[in-house]
């Protein structure tokens, strides 16, 4: 499943050097705050000057065509800002930091010639949120079931092999670059599933996670690491952990100092507590206010953070009991706390109650907490959505969530709720795999994770061109119609032919990939679909069901609840209904069940064809890599089509209309 091996021979990403050759061509200079001016800049005068590396800019000729200037303070406030004044082809990109500097050049590379060739303008960026990390959830050692990343696709990880730091960071340098360039500005190296082994990153190896932060430093990334609620006792020697123990307290606020000591721009803390079998408060009768605040008090004088997951429910469940709801977990703990947060926490939050499921409606914590600084979480890796053997666009889905407005149409969208001094956490898809990704297209989920982040009202077909124009500079028009095809609808393609209409999971138990419809409906995990002979779907109504409908404020808490306006594709999420039930789209619930899967896995077949027609437009590596994953996802979504057709028409005994399922 993983591997120790490291790729040497490293795919460019959106970083290929013909990606700052329009930059290159025409020349840069770097203005330093004293004014003098250095031409020609090379990567050794831009790391002096700005700690951050640019690539060589190519040879100055006297006539250069981007200005990069450095002011104290300047035009544009915030750090990570940037000005952009064009005048008569000339660019002038000016930021008070070498954050913001470097974020104006990565956006000079970004547009490429368009950059110079446009109207005269003078255009301010910045970030619409201050927060973007990404969480890796890499463990130290290879864990015996999850293997060394877990729920990863892409091979082994970034920072670790044989059990310690890797000696060697230049594939760390290298993934901070293209971080940079999309805008991302921390990284939590460590799973937040903290094993003994990975919890000595808080002490022993403190020297070892310094050298990775030194490899993001130049970048602008800050690193983060994951701790365990429970390492007063497991590496430092306490009888309790609990967050009101004035020693606990103590202990907390002296591993913090240490860490600040050997990391002056340490990110801070991310914490797993009181889920999945994780040490939390609760053992202490504490709540989550309780144990953030504690660890908020030891960062403090240091300026950091502590990300707080609000992924807390109940993973010992009784299936028999249909009171108990999954879904409603998260709230009903958290949303009573709001206001108790210290400024340093950053409460995390799942961007659907369940776990980043192909679909399902936005966390009504997101709209229930505002006094608290909040982090919208999203899975950049596919758990759910193909392990990076499917082609699957998040990009879509992601915008949707943030364009959701959960006061309805004239209320603030969730990218409201998270812009400001909150922001965005997303689980990497990075492994040590040549292609970064696994898949190469499943790249395209990274870019359009940073971008969205930094400005989460682009549209994510426009990302999409971006990242084509990066990755395959010069595409032609057919490579770049072909993969708009391939991933535009991706995300609703994988839709189509897995879990129907909401109602998530009918994955394999376990490692999540593949079907097994009835794979999690008697675990005590809290996933169910209660299929029978007359229908399906979860009732999560306040009239007759679990009441978590009425965690959401209006407009929404009578939308979802009413048969009349629940949208289709939520419907099971919401509602047990009859097979017989007519959906909004005309079709029965059964025969949609069945169109789907057959219009999913025709798509798929579609995806191949395309590929076919468009594989020699790019490098022979990517076309074979690409079409091995293809061949895949279209064996899996055929298993998917058939296992979920055949299951319903068992269960129903209701045919298909077409006559496509088999009994
Ligand atoms: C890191 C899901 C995944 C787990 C993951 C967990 C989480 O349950 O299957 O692997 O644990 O989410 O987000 O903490």
């Amino acid at each position: 499943m993983t591997t120790t091996l490291h790729a040497t021979d490293v795919h460019p990403a959106w970083l290929p050097d013909a990606a700052f050759e329009p930059v290159a061509r025409r020349g840069a200079v770097l203005v330093v705050p004293d004014g003098a001016a250095r031409a020609g800049v090379d990567t050794d005068e831009v790391l002096d000057a700005l700690g951050a590396e640019i690539d060589a800019l190519g040879p100055y000729d006297g006539e250069p065509a981007l200005l990069l200037e450095l002011s104290g303070g300047g035009p544009v406030e915030g750090e990570e800002s940037f000005r952009l004044r064009r005048e008569r082809g000339r660019l002038t990109v000016t930021a008070g930091s070498s954050r913001g500097l470097l974020h104006g050049f990565f956006h000079v590379v970004r547009l490429g010639d368009a950059a110079f060739t446009g109207p005269d303008a003078d255009e301010s960026h910045a970030p619409a949120a201050a927060l973007r990390m990404l969480d890796h959830w890499d463990n130290v050692d290879v864990h015996p079931v999850m293997g060394q990343v877990e729920r990863g696709y892409a091979g082994g990880s970034i920072f670790y092999a044989d059990g310690r730091v890797r000696e060697d960071l230049s594939r760390v340098r290298a993934y901070a670059r293209l971080l940079a360039a999309v805008g991302i500005d921390r990284v939590a190296i460590n799973n937040v599933n903290v094993h003994a082994r990975e919890a000595r990153l808080l002490t022993d190896d403190l020297g070892e996670v310094a050298r990775i932060a030194a490899a993001f430093r130049p970048y602008g990334v800050r690193v983060h690491l994951s701790v365990s609620f429970a390492a007063p006792m497991t590496v430092g020697g306490l009888e309790t952990s609990d967050p009101l123990d004035e020693d606990v307290r103590a202990w907390w606020r002296a591993a913090a100092d240490r860490v600040w000591e050997a990391i002056p721009d340490f990110g801070g803390f991310v914490v797993k507590a009181d889920s999945e079998g994780q040490p939390g408060p609760f053992a202490y009768g504490r709540d989550h206010a309780d144990g953030a605040n504690m660890l908020a008090e030891a960062v403090a004088p240091h300026g950091g953070l502590v990300h707080w997951r609000a992924f807390v429910y109940d993973h010992t469940q009784d299936w028999r009991d249909r009171s108990t709801d999954r879904a409603r977990a998260a709230y009903d703990h958290f949303a009573p706390l709001d206001g108790r947060f210290a400024a340093e926490v950053v409460l995390q939050v799942k961007h659907g109650p369940l776990d980043f499921q192909v679909r399902e409606p936005v966390s009504p914590v997101l709209a229930a907490m505002p006094a608290t600084r909040l982090a919208l979480e999203l899975q950049v890796t596919q758990e759910y959505t193909g392990q990076q053997k499917h082609a699957v666009y998040l990009g879509t889905a992601w915008s949707e969530v943030l364009r959701w407005r959960p006061w309805g149409d004239a209320g603030a969208s969730v990218a409201d709720v998270v812009a400001g001094a909150g922001g965005f956490a997303a689980v990497s898809n990075v492994g040590d795999d040549r292609f970064w990704t696994g898949h190469p297209l499943a790249q395209a989920n990274l870019y359009a994770y940073g971008r969205l982040a930094w400005d989460p009202a682009l549209d994510p077909v426009d990302i999409l061109d971006e990242w084509i124009d990066l990755t395959f500079p010069g595409a032609p028009d057919a490579l770049r119609a072909g993969l708009h095809l391939i991933l535009d609808d991706s995300w609703r393609t994988y839709e189509l032919y897995t879990a129907p209409l909401g109602v998530g999971f009918m994955v394999r138990p376990g490692h999540h990939y593949g079907p097994d419809v009835d794979g999690y409906e008697y675990t005590p995990w809290g996933t169910y679909h209660f299929a029978d002979r007359d229908g399906v779907g979860v009732d999560r109504t306040r009239a007759t069901g679990t009441g978590y409908t009425g965690q959401y404020p209006e407009p929404w808490r009578d939308v979802y609840e009413s048969l009349e306006t629940c949208p289709d594709e939520l419907l099971l999420f919401f509602h047990h209904v009859p097979y017989t039930h007519v959906l909004h789209s005309g079709t029965t619930v059964i025969q949609h069940v069945y169109d789907s899967r057959f219009e999913g896995v025709e798509r798929v077949e579609r995806m191949v064809r395309t590929w076919e027609s468009v594989a020699d437009l790019v490098p022979v590596d990517v076309a074979v890599r690409v079409r091995e994953r293809l061949a895949e996802q279209l064996r899996s979504a055929t298993e998917w089509r058939d296992q979920v057709s055949t299951y319903f028409l068992r269960k129903s005994g209701i045919p298909d209309e077409h006559g496509r399922t088999i009994y």
